[in-house]
């Protein structure tokens, strides 16, 4: 909407005007580096998990490894909390101490 300088808006408008534009908020699930995680296993979890090819997943294990973490993927919310869920429940049944989180992008 053109607005001439000086001239006001009223908050109910800019407010849908915000809805309007508003793009659906994003979550990145983050990857954390731990000492004991096998890169074998952190290699078949971006794989199964993060659709990633055998090359994308060593390469971004490994960024993880060298830089302390990386960015699995980026998702709605709740697509990245049930990643979150699985990754943790599928790390724990196979006794690796394997971290990560969803945070807002
Ligand atoms: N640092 C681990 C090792 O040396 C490998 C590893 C990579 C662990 C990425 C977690 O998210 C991780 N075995």
């Amino acid at each position: 909407m053109a607005t001439e300088p000086g001239q006001h808006r009223g908050t109910a408008i800019l407010e849908r005007e915000e809805a309007r534009d508003a793009k659906p908020p994003r979550w990145k699930v983050v990857l954390l580096n731990d000492d004991y995680t096998t890169m074998e296993f952190v290699i078949h979890v971006l794989k199964s998990y993060f659709h990633k090819s055998h090359a994308e997943a060593t390469e971004l294990m490994l960024t993880v490894h060298e830089q302390g973490s990386a960015v699995a993927g980026v998702y709605s919310r709740d697509i990245a909390e049930t990643k979150v869920a699985q990754v943790q429940a599928a790390a724990t049944a196979e006794g690796h101490p394997l971290r990560c989180r969803a945070e807002p992008e």
